[in-house]
């Protein structure tokens, strides 16, 4: 199925029971599990190496430092940055998506201007713009999404007019799977005044992303989906749009003057970071970002591509069972949603996990894609680097037990 090999081994929590059976993680998109590796850094720096960075005259607090930002130096190569200087660390992908609305979206949007997203969007891609449209007076447009699941762009020339000044857009959907139509948009926003953000929370851990060649003004990720701790995540953006985007938090570290009346701030990307970082976590996260480097991402997206194929050849054995999602696996990750006859998603979840299978289920934070497919709640399987055949064996096995309880048959 891969070439990644069996990777298993490297993640300690894959081996615990439930009842005697073997975890089957089909959770990726929600947490991924961490491997030793990770686990091991975290563990080590709070041993040899915690202090507060970019503050201490000592040897200790130096080392920190350097630690922190050769993590930012790691993430800004494995997403093909022009330098560290591009990336924030954040507390996560929401944090990120935030830092955009309010520190760009605030202080550029009024009343006539609009925001382009998709109905296809995570609530953080979408309540963030909310709020600000309310605060000044912009509107939000939405972009459909086909009955392919696809991000619908037959209306783009329309909506795409020069009152649009965001357009914000997920790179992979956390309910379908689909793929965002990153690539049309990058084209479509070049000839105007708006700039692209991209929700990458599924999309970068999942496939190769070059931000040099993705076209966006900003990318918004999370160390937590991508093998490393919760707690850390990123803004990446172009250094001129860094230059030009306001800090939203203020207090130390985010400065380089502070009188009584006002403040300068701190070269970017510090002025983003108020506050102590969240240190152990970003080093975890660079130690992420080199356990995937040497799997190597397009490996990680052929094994993605592959497993994703196999759930969705073997879920179509089961009768009434509908999944939310394209059928094409190389226009879609590894995110599978579905609805089992007219078993609710959590009752489903519920005999799934009796059978060792850990599934989420409900409105995956995406109520108006959800309204959108006209489900009030699905079951999903996610997939990621350590998901063998035998994981999804184990899942269609309990759909059929679930069908028995459930007296489908
Ligand atoms: N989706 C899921 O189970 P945070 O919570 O900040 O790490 O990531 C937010 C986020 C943003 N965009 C997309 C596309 C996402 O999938 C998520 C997180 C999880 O699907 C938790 S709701």
């Amino acid at each position: 199925m891969t070439d990644l090999g069996d990777v298993r081994g490297d993640f300690p929590l894959l081996g615990r029971t439930f009842e005697g059976r073997p975890l089957v993680y089909l959770d990726s998109a929600a947490t991924t599990q961490k491997p030793h590796r990770v686990i091991e850094t975290i563990d080590r720096y709070y041993r040899e190496l915690n202090a507060n960075v970019h503050r201490g005259a000592y040897r200790l607090s130096a080392a920190a430092t350097d630690a922190y930002e050769e993590a930012r130096a790691k993430v800004a190569r494995f997403i093909g940055a022009g330098s560290p200087e591009e990336v924030v660390f954040t507390r996560g992908a929401t944090t990120a998506l935030n830092h955009v609305a309010y520190g760009w979206g605030l202080h550029r949007l009024g009343s006539g201007d609009r925001i382009l997203l998709t109905v296809m969007e995570h609530h953080s891609n979408i309540v963030p713009w909310q709020m600000v449209a309310r605060l000044t007076g912009a509107e939000l447009v939405y972009l459909d999404v086909d009955d392919e699941y696809r991000v619908d762009l037959s209306n783009l020339d329309e909506l795409l007019d020069e009152r649009v000044k965001i357009v914000s857009v997920s790179g992979m959907s956390n309910v379908t799977g689909a793929l965002g139509p990153v690539a049309e948009l990058a084209e479509a926003v070049a000839d105007t005044e708006a700039v692209l953000v991209v929700d990458g929370a599924q999309l970068v851990p999942h496939a190769p992303v070059d931000v040099a060649a993705l076209g966006a003004d900003f990318l918004a990720f999370s160390g937590h989906k991508m093998l490393g701790p919760t707690g850390i995540g990123v803004l990446w953006g172009r250094p001129e749009r860094l230059a030009d985007l306001e800090p939203t938090e203020g207090g130390g570290e985010m400065i380089v003057d502070v009188t009584l009346t006002d403040a300068k701030w701190a070269p970017v990307p510090h002025r983003f970071e108020a506050g102590t970082p969240p240190i152990a976590q970003a080093i975890g996260l660079g130690a992420a970002v080199d356990y995937l480097e040497d799997l190597g991402m397009d490996a990680v997206r052929a094994h993605e591509e592959a497993i994703t194929a196999y759930a969705l050849d073997r879920l179509s054995e089961i009768p009434d069972l509908t999944v939310y999602g394209p059928r094409d696996v190389a226009t879609r990750g590894g995110a599978v949603s579905f609805e089992l006859g007219d078993i609710h998603a959590h009752d489903l979840a519920t005999i799934l996990d009796e059978h060792g299978v850990a599934v989420r289920a409900g409105h995956h934070c995406a109520k108006p894609l959800m309204r959108r497919l006209g489900a009030v709640a699905t079951t999903r399987a996610s997939f990621y680097v350590y998901n063998v055949a035998e994981d999804v064996d184990r899942l269609v096995e309990a759909l059929w037990k679930a069908r028995e309880v459930f007296g489908l048959d």
